[in-house]
């Protein structure tokens, strides 16, 4: 043993180790305890980033620590390789998506390896090789035969100049990416999961989920917003249609005051076929991006169809408008608009001057009310009265406090919505109902004009992309047998890697080629369906697929030895999509056999970010120049906060910006490989466990990392006992920062 910490052999030496004794390779050991450590695979983006040294040093203690416990300690790592990052940079680098990918794979693998990580690299995957997704085919042609895959026409974005689909991210400010073209609405038709067959038990298996943090089962609840409702029928007048529509408040329908239908809806097609305004607002509304944030802040517009509905309870008549917050994929495209009670509806009827109905109060301005109405006694009384004092009285003192409450409840009757819950007023039979008793009584008066329905906010998973780098659908499209799975035998469809790619369109739907099949079916000429999965695909069943290297099938027995996984680290930013589909693919694999657990994982840990330093010049227009920590030289106060700064190159001041998230756009990315290059890996991995809790922000500051570099090489001295001389142990590290 060298007597100086020279950490870069030491970690080289003990690597190759590592490395020769396969030390970290394990295997299914029925006498053991095991323990499945996963962190979340990374995206083969270029090179490893600080982010992703924190979560995996995360996983690496936890691991180690684990199997200093002796349990039997899988920790696997691999690729979620697909993706529009790699036809990006594809386009600009001139290069294949493929060959750019395994060229990241092999680079990153390196820094990796360089960390010193626990991982069991035999079990290592790419999503992109046939090997791996030919199992997510197989997977989705036995789910496309259980009945829970269909397909459905469903929008897309539009580039008519590229004469391509954009994803959302490449929609800016409503035009394409590349062409500058205002993007359009198309209808297409895309493959579905059913996700929503699994809601209920998504939701309730939350509760199971002891372990994982409060905030991402709240998200979770949330984006699966279970509600309970009716769905009400409302006749159309001088028609024998019906508006279906779905509503959790049936306790505001006195309140209705219009009805609003969706472009696509029926009652607006036929208007729109003979009234001209209607149809051109139905054809404005096709244009535009589709993203749910773009809805939701999008202008409220909408156009009367000169059609009326009849109110199912008074008979009134109900105008039917058109509007363009109205989704035809969304429950049944129809809504009932209580402008009183429900934010959006009122900013339409403010906009088009349509009645505005007060039909629920408050509960405490229905107390205000009856304290002044049956003049219950007021501060005069209370002496008297002494304990037996009610709870509602409202001392004399108050009275114009109450009175003062009721007109700023009405103030704000007339400048929003009121959408808390309280009791029915101004509706007939349902005054005085609150809201559960008012939702029963509709349901009594409604009759079979009213269902009962448990709603959910959740939709199916819309799994087909237009993009090129993806795994294909394994579909073919008969024009005699219609839809037909590729049979498990015709498996894998490859995609084929050695493109020209130009980043419009795909080259597998330019290819007549690839194209063209015969249909398993009937033996005629068929088409391949082109369209590739969403990544999220691949990211939904890889646990799975690390335990089970090899296997013919999707996994096999050794599954149920190492799941469910015990500790899952991710970033926060995968709490809602990627985590639901991971938890509902994994009761796929139990409905299909392969798994006996309902949960994929036990224990979730959510990392905080990586943030640092910024520092700037600003130039005269204004524009921020960045200049990246490594360049420069900062001074300190003692605490060891920044109090100056020089770009080292030309010894000129820089401003400090704020902490942020490390990222290009502020070029305050520190390079994980230069700091293990300058202090080794266990300086970089100590630095970022000590720093901050694992679920905190960390803050990357170089002099905390020296601080660990100190520590490390005084540990070195007492750690090495062949020098023959006591030291004494350092203090703990935490000290040092
Ligand atoms: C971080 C950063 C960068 C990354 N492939 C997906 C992915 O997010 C994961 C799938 C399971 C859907 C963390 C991030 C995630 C892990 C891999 N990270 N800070 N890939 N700047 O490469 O903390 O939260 O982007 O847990 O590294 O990230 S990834
Ligand atoms: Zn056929």
């Amino acid at each position: 043993m060298q007597e100086s910490y020279q950490p870069q052999a030491v970690e080289a030496a003990a690597q190759a180790f590592w490395s020769s004794q396969h030390a970290f390779a394990v295997k299914e050991d029925p006498s053991r305890e095991k323990f499945y450590c996963l962190s979340m695979l990374p995206y083969p983006s270029g090179a490893l980033h600080m982010g992703h040294v924190r979560n995996y040093t995360i996983g690496d203690v936890i691991s180690r620590f684990q199997r200093m416990q002796g349990k039997n300690v899988l920790q696997p790592m691999g690729w979620d390789a697909f993706g529009l990052p790699a036809e990006n940079a594809a386009i600009k680098h001139k290069t294949a998506p493929a060959k750019w990918t395994y060229a990241n794979i092999e680079h990153m693998r390196e820094q990796l390896q360089s960390l010193g990580y626990a991982i069991d690299w035999s079990r290592e995957f790419a999503t992109c090789r046939p090997d791996y997704y030919q199992h997510e085919q197989r997977m989705f042609v036995r789910l496309f035969n259980k009945g829970l895959v269909y397909r459905k026409h469903s929008q897309v974005n539009w580039d008519p100049i590229d004469q391509t689909v954009l994803a959302n991210e490449q929609v800016i400010e409503g035009r394409g990416w590349r062409s500058g073209a205002l993007v359009e609405k198309r209808e297409i038709p895309q493959w579905f999961l059913k996700i929503t067959d699994y809601a209920q038990e998504l939701l309730d298996g939350l509760d199971q989920l002891n372990d994982w943090p409060e905030s991402v089962k709240t998200m979770q609840r949330n984006w699966i917003g279970r509600s309970e409702g009716l769905e009400i029928a409302f006749a159309v007048e001088d028609s024998s249609e019906t508006v279906r529509v779905f509503t959790t408040r049936p306790d505001t329908l006195m309140g209705v005051s219009y009805m609003a239908v969706a472009a696509e809806h029926p009652l607006a097609q036929r208007a729109a076929a003979n009234n001209a305004e209607v149809a051109a607002f139905v054809a404005e509304c096709q244009r535009g991006g589709v993203s749910a944030l773009e809805l939701e802040t999008q202008d409220k517009k909408g156009v009367a169809t000169g059609l009326y509905a009849l109110h199912p309870i008074s008979g009134e008549r109900v105008p039917i408008w058109v509007a363009n917050f109205v989704l035809m994929g969304y429950g049944t495209g129809a809504v009932m608009a209580v402008p009183g009670h429900d934010q959006r509806d009122f900013e339409f009827a403010h906009n088009y001057e349509l009645p505005i109905k007060q039909v629920i109060e408050p509960l405490e301005i229905v107390a205000a009310r009856r304290a002044l109405d049956e003049g219950v006694p007021f501060a005069a009384d209370v002496d008297r009265l002494g304990d037996q004092t009610p709870r509602d009285t409202v001392p004399e003192a108050n009275r114009h406090v109450v009175e003062q409450s009721i007109k700023n409840f009405e103030l704000r009757c007339s400048k929003e919505a009121i959408t808390e819950y309280g009791l029915c007023v101004n509706s007939g039979a349902l005054d005085g109902l609150d809201y559960r008793a008012a939702f029963d009584k509709v349901a009594e008066l409604l009759g079979d004009n009213g269902e009962r329905r448990v709603n959910f906010r959740l939709r199916d998973w819309g799994v087909s992309r237009q993009r090129y780098w993806g795994c294909p659908i394994p579909m073919i499209l008969c024009p005699v047998c219609g839809d037909v799975p590729v049979p498990e035998s015709q498996l894998p469809v490859v995609l084929p890697e050695d493109v020209a790619f130009m980043g419009t369109g795909s080259p597998i739907k330019a290819d007549p080629q690839w194209r063209k099949t015969t249909c398993p079916k009937c033996g005629g000429a068929a088409e391949r369906e082109t369209d590739t999965f969403d990544t999220f695909m691949e990211s939904s069943w890889y646990y799975a697929r690390y335990t089970s290297p090899g296997a013919a099938d999707i996994i096999d027995e050794r599954a149920n030895y190492w799941l469910p996984v015990d500790q899952y680290i991710g970033g926060i930013e995968h709490a809602i999509l990627h985590l639901l589909y991971f938890r509902f693919f994994h009761k796929l694999l139990r409905d299909t056999g392969f798994v006996h657990s309902d949960e994929p994982v036990k224990r979730l840990l959510c990392q905080g970010m990586v943030v640092a330093d910024t520092f700037y010049r600003q130039g005269d227009d204004g524009s921020r120049e960045w200049f990246n920590p490594a360049d420069i030289d900062i001074s300190r106060d003692e605490r060891g906060r920044a109090i100056g700064a020089i770009l080292r190159a030309d010894g000129q001041p820089v401003a400090i910006g704020g902490s942020e998230k490390m990222a290009k756009s502020k070029n305050n990315g520190v390079d994980p490989q230069s700091m293990v290059g300058k202090y080794g890996a266990d300086t970089v991995r100590l630095f970022s466990m000590f720093a901050a809790p694992p679920e905190q922000s960390l803050e990357w500051n170089e002099a905390g990392v020296e601080g660990m570099s100190r520590f490390l090489r005084r540990l070195w001295a007492p750690a090495t006992i062949s020098v023959g001389v006591t030291h004494s142990i350092p203090p703990s590290p935490r000290s040092w920062n």
